[in-house]
């Protein structure tokens, strides 16, 4: 075998590996349905968030005249009860890659009134405003987020503070380790080019 085809299978075998890294599944970073959090008001001893810039209520499925996902459990009123709505933001730094973020957002469903609601998710390059009427249902969001540059939290901040607030459950982000980067794809047809031309070369 000569030194370039020796080269050029090299870069193949090399490349190959890459692409099949890529190829793997998806690793879960995240996933939190609150229910194995102590239901109080104003909470701020959670396992996987820090609460700031206000606060915001740990609440059982059947309290408050609020339905959590599955009609059991716990989820989050993300306007405490302080008058002055929180931010609930990772503990987790995400590291740079793709994501999927998933997460059950609902009015405050308070029949009494406290809204409309409106809530800022911010995570690595996405963010995204809902506004929320009352009896707005459970809607099951799922997005992708590019984490760029520096590492990320994800961060539900709720506007205002009537103590009413958008309900939050069954958050999970998931890294999204499928799509093979440009880079390994060029080295891949590097590799493939490269062993061609050997090919070509030998036969002549
Ligand atoms: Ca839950
Ligand atoms: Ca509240
Ligand atoms: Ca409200």
């Amino acid at each position: 075998m000569d030194s370039k085809l020796k080269y050029a299978s090299l870069a193949l075998i090399v490349s190959s590996f890459i692409f099949m890294n890529n190829s793997s599944a998806s690793i879960i970073s995240l996933s939190d349905n609150f229910n194995s959090e102590t239901t109080e008001l104003n909470s701020v001893d959670f396992t996987n968030w820090d609460v700031i810039n206000g606060s915001v209520d740990t609440v059982s499925s059947g309290s408050f005249s609020i339905d959590c996902i599955g009609g059991s459990g716990n989820c989050i009123d993300l306007d405490g009860s302080t008058g002055d709505a929180g931010d609930l933001v990772s503990k987790e730094f995400f590291a740079l890659g793709t994501y999927q973020l998933q997460f059950q957002l609902s009015g405050n469903q308070q029949p009494s009134g406290f809204g409309p609601d409106q809530v800022t998710v911010s995570f690595g390059d996405y963010s995204e405003i809902f506004n929320l009427n009352n009896n707005d249902p459970f809607t099951n969001i799922s997005r992708f987020a590019n984490v760029l540059g520096i590492e990320s939290k994800l961060t539900f901040s709720h506007s205002g503070g009537d103590n009413g607030g958008a309900i939050l459950d069954d958050v999970s982000v998931t890294q999204n380790n499928t799509v093979p980067e440009p880079t390994s794809l060029a080295l891949l047809s590097l590799g493939l080019a490269g062993f061609g031309f050997s090919r070509k070369k030998k036969k002549a």
